[in-house]
C-alpha cells in the first residue's frame, strides 16, 4: 500500500447527465483522494467494449456497454493512501440492497445499471485503465 497509489475512477453518464459531478468530486476530494486527472468524453461501443473487457461473456455486458455510450463520461484519475480501496469504500458495493449510506452509489445511483461511479478493483486495473484514457503527459502525479 502506498501512500500515493493511483486509481482510476468514472463518472457514468447518468451521473453527467443530472449534473452532479461537482458533488461526487467534491465528496472524493474531501475524503482524501485527490484528482491529479480529469477529462470529459463520449464513448463509443469499441471504446466501452475494450473498457468493460472483463464483462465481456456475462449476460448484462451489451446492455453494460450501450448504457456506457449513451452520453458523456468524466475519466480521472484519483491519488492519495491506499486510493483503490478508500475509492472503492466511498463508491459503494456493486449491488444497490448493498449500498451503505454516505456512499456515492447509495446518494447518487439510481440502480444496478445507473450507479453513478467506476472505480478500479485492484492496482494493478487501476494502471491499465489510466492507460486507457490518459498518456502520461495528462496525469499530475508530481
Ligand atoms: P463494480 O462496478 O462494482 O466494480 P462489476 O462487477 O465490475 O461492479 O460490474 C461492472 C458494472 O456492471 C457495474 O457497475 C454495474 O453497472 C454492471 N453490473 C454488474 N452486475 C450486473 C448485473 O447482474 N446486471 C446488470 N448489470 C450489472
Ligand atoms: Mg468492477
Amino acid at each position: 500500500m502506498s501512500i500515493r497509489e493511483k486509481t482510476f475512477s468514472l463518472i457514468k453518464p447518468d451521473a453527467v447527465s443530472k449534473q452532479l459531478s461537482g458533488a461526487i468530486n467534491n465528496r472524493i476530494e474531501t475524503h482524501g483522494l485527490q484528482i491529479i486527472a480529469q477529462k470529459m468524453l463520449w464513448l463509443d461501443q469499441y471504446c466501452a467494449r475494450m473498457f468493460y473487457a472483463v464483462h465481456k461473456d456475462r449476460p448484462f455486458f451489451g446492455e453494460l456497454c450501450d448504457f456506457l455510450c449513451s452520453g458523456p463520461v468524466i475519466a480521472q484519475v484519483l491519488r492519495g493512501e491506499n486510493a483503490v480501496q478508500k475509492y472503492r469504500n466511498l463508491m459503494g458495493a456493486t449491488k444497490p440492497e448493498e449500498w451503505a449510506d454516505g456512499t456515492l452509489r447509495k446518494e447518487f445511483g439510481e440502480d444496478l445499471c445507473k450507479n453513478a461511479v467506476h472505480g478500479s478493483d485492484s492496482s494493478e486495473n487501476a494502471a491499465l485503465e489510466i492507460s486507457l484514457f490518459f498518456s502520461g503527459f495528462e496525469v499530475f502525479d508530481c
